[in-house]
């Protein structure tokens, strides 16, 4: 493995966006993408892995390591939502390869594994909860030394969130809280207590990347040649009936092109109890925790270098 490319592992819950960033991941040149964790977030796990192995199998990538976190989260997503995961697998293009999928491992001894014997550092890609991270590094601190950067897609600083009552089995909530963080709260505090740079891309720049009409139609177009935007538009196709965002990809692309993004440095918490569970907020500096927030994105561009990857 060449050693000027930035090592990666994907931590995810394999809704459409992470099943797509994870394809991300996979094609670019500067990253090598050393394994995959699929956790219990915005899909069903069994369904969530054997989506993606069917996706690597259909679009000829070589297999990666996969771990899987079985467990129910603290705040699961709706059912309804995490029903994709079930579609997904019944895409007619995927049938053939669903014959493919092997034993997974348990997503914690994967990470432990891989991070331990990364003979440098790695950069830990976040579109999920961020439950196995902190399981790990609870159990074995010492991690936190081969973490580069851990990049995470949640939150909603200076905009409002997108956990709203009646979403599920959500109530009491006053809408501050966005679902990445809310999920597992307790998470995402215990990953802030360890010494690991932290990569922050919220709501507040993916608000300004919709998965729109025009990109499922230009998606489709390139789908004629490329198995990879073939996937990202018959997926995306499912929630045709869904406000969704680049949520996940947006955070793939802040590691591929950081130079179409704008950071600021900000102290940050995490709310672990009462009506805004999970919303994070600033703290004065010095008195939160120090992160490398994403504050502006240039979408045209990010959009186009997305749809030039999946090309
Ligand atoms: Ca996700």
């Amino acid at each position: 493995m060449a050693t000027d490319k930035t090592l990666v592992l994907h931590d995810c819950d394999a809704n459409s966006d992470d099943l797509i960033t994870n394809l991300v991941l996979r094609g670019s040149p500067s990253l090598a993408l050393i394994g995959t964790v699929i956790t219990n977030g915005l899909c069903y796990v069994q369904d969530g892995y054997k989506t993606l192995r069917a996706i690597e199998h259909y679009v000829g990538s070589p297999e990666v390591e996969v771990g899987l976190w079985a467990p129910e989260m603290p705040n699961p997503f709706p059912d309804e939502w995490r029903s994709d995961s079930r579609r997904y697998t019944q895409l007619p293009f995927l049938a053939q390869s669903l014959g493919c999928v092997r034993k997974p491992q348990r997503a914690t001894d994967l990470v432990r594994r891989l991070l331990t014997q990364a003979n440098r550092p790695v950069t830990y890609v976040a579109t999920g909860p961020l439950t196995v991270l902190a399981e790990v590094l609870r159990r074995k601190p010492q991690l936190a030394g081969k973490i580069r950067q851990v990049v995470i897609m949640g939150g909603a600083l200076r905009v409002k969130g997108n956990v709203a009552n009646g979403q599920g089995k959500v109530t009491s909530v006053d809408g501050s809280a966005e679902w990445n963080v809310y999920c597992d709260p307790y998470a995402f505090k215990t990953v802030l207590a360890y010494d690991v740079p932290i990569r922050l891309i919220s709501l507040d720049v993916t608000n300004q990347l919709p998965v729109d009409k025009e990109l499922l139609e230009r998606l489709s177009g390139l789908g004629k040649t490329s198995r990879a935007a073939h996937v990202a538009a018959e997926l995306w196709k499912i929630q045709a009936d869904r406000q969704i965002y680049l949520w996940d990809p947006t955070t793939a692309m802040s590691l591929i092109r950081p130079d179409l993004f704008r950071f600021e440095y900000v102290d940050i918490d995490v709310q672990t109890e009462g009506a805004s569970l999970g919303r994070l907020i600033e703290r004065h500096p010095q008195k939160g925790r120090l992160v490398e927030l994403a504050v502006s994105v240039d979408s045209k561009r990010v959009l186009e270098s997305l749809l030039a990857h999946l090309a």
